[in-house]
């Protein structure tokens, strides 16, 4: 059985939780110790103890520490890329990559803890003199989600030392395996007892407590929209410095000047891969109309041919959906939309493989309209419609047109258009002729309107959330 991490000592929970494998469901991949809400508790006081030393803690040990992360998480990348893919369901290369992502992350925020820097500045009253500077935010509880196990809690927890603050961790449910091993490699890195913690649980029992400990100073949390709703509403009152990501109805748009197979290539990527769980996802393929016909046939004959299977399987393009409950999700909207009068061209079934796990057909609608809830909510699975657009400023508006404002993406070979495209298409992240989901580890990341809150994550801007600002007055 794999415990939780308080502290300095891995202890059991209160109960255990047993971690299927989604492309094979007789196949159990470990035991994991359930934390409760006082187990919560004793991991908040520890990093409360811990941070007054870590908090001003010297750069060079925060940077070998994180570069002993770093360098051991590359160096198992096939192991941990293997345990990903087993747990979570993603193909064996996107899982390799993903913990590649992790590696990189960890060396970034190794070099960031050298790169901490003040400004001076002229005070307007003479004979003073004006420092800013950034301190860290004390502790903070990092809550992620299933669907990326290792790279989103790298790019939560990475910053979170670099920058001196202590961190309770709480990972999702679905996928302790891989937060419990980063967990391990970061408890032999060299951070001192309570400076980083892990407690496994329910996000209704463990997550809630660290909503609600007064000693959590911040939280940073990856998940639905629901669940961030929950964070806004039990952390800001008692005013917790809060950085969400939540979902994304992303748009790719595919003008009539794009080149085919680039834009079949993106919309395939981008809808498809990692079973289209990512936030980033392009769900929403707003295509103009004199390609349409050529660019909904051609991507029906790639979407027709993608590999649905076992996610550690050579050869496997599309791994399962993570687990029963998501699956129903994906086969409801599935069902909705057929409903609603958009035309199911293909996939959208159940399929059955050598063993027994949640195995779906990509499903590609076309005939959407912008208002069916297909073309509004966010789905999570792999489901992408089709919508038809008159000309480029017709395709803008239907891309601007959705509460959320993560990722947009645009396929054309006309500048004129990329450039308009960049500067007025309402998200955090804009992709032109790239896809929309897969992003550097080195920049920000982060949307607009329901889908971020707070501060952006990643790069040198995660330093915004993961510091408080000081201004310091001198008389010499
Ligand atoms: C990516 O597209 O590379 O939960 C990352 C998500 C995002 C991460 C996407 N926060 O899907």
């Amino acid at each position: 059985m794999k415990s939780n991490y308080i502290a300095g000592e891995w202890v059991a929970g209160s109960s255990v939780r047993e971690n299927i494998n989604p492309s094979d469901v007789s196949d159990v991949v470990g035991h994991y110790a359930q934390a409760d809400a006082k187990q919560a508790q004793l991991a908040v006081e520890a990093a409360v103890d811990a941070f007054q030393a870590w908090s001003v803690s010297g750069v060079q040990a925060r940077s070998d520490a994180l570069e002993a992360v770093a360098s051991e998480v590359l160096a198992r990348r096939a192991e941990l890329g293997e345990l990903l893919a087993r747990e979570e369901g993603k193909t064996l290369p996107e899982a390799q990559a993903e913990v590649a992502r992790a590696g990189q992350i960890f060396r970034f925020f190794a070099g960031e803890a050298l790169r901490q820097g003040g400004e001076k500045a002229p005070s307007v009253r003479p004979g003073i003199e004006v420092e800013i500077t950034r301190e860290p935010v004390g502790v903070v509880g990092l809550i992620t989600p299933w669907n990326f196990p290792v790279a989103i809690p790298a790019w939560k927890i990475a910053p979170a030392l670099a920058h001196g603050n202590c961190v309770v961790f709480k990972p999702a449910e679905l996928v302790p395996g891989s937060a419990w091993a980063l967990a391990e490699i970061i408890s032999r890195a060299g951070f001192p007892a309570g400076v980083f913690n892990l407690v496994m649980g329910p996000g209704s029992e463990v997550g809630q407590a660290l909503i609600n400990h007064p000693s959590v100073d911040a939280l940073s949390f990856t998940g639905s929209t629901g669940t961030g709703a929950r964070v806004i509403a039990g952390a800001a009152p008692r005013r917790a410095k809060l950085q969400l990501e939540m979902g994304g109805k992303n748009p790719l748009v595919v003008l009539d000047d794009a080149d085919l197979a680039v834009a079949v290539e993106c919309a395939v990527q981008g809808s498809y891969y990692s079973t289209g769980q990512r936030c980033t996802a392009s769900s929403r393929l707003i295509v103009q109309k004199g390609i349409l016909p050529r660019f909904v046939a051609a991507l029906r004959e790639r979407v027709e041919a993608l590999v649905v299977d076992d996610a550690r399987k050579p050869g496997t393009q599309i791994g399962p959906v993570v687990d029963q409950s998501q699956l129903d999700v994906d086969l409801e909207y599935i069902a909705i939309g057929q409903q609603e009068g958009a035309r199911l061209l293909c996939g959208g079934q159940r399929v059955q493989r050598a063993t027994e796990g949640f195995f779906l057909q990509p499903a590609l609608f076309v005939d959407a309209s912008p208002e069916m809830r297909i073309a509004r909510e966010e789905i999570f699975g792999p489901v992408a419609c089709v919508i038809a657009a008159d000309d480029y400023e017709h395709a803008l508006t239907l891309a601007n047109d959705t509460p959320f404002g993560l990722t947009a993406g645009l396929c054309t070979t006309s500048l004129r258009h990329a450039s308009h495209f960049k500067r007025h298409a309402k998200a955090g992240m804009v992709m032109v002729n790239v896809p929309t989901a897969g992003v550097d580890y080195h920049v920000p990341f982060g949307g607009r309107k329901a889908s971020s809150y707070g501060p952006r994550e990643q790069g040198r801007h995660a330093n915004e959330f993961f510091t408080t600002v000081k201004t310091a007055y001198t008389a010499p």
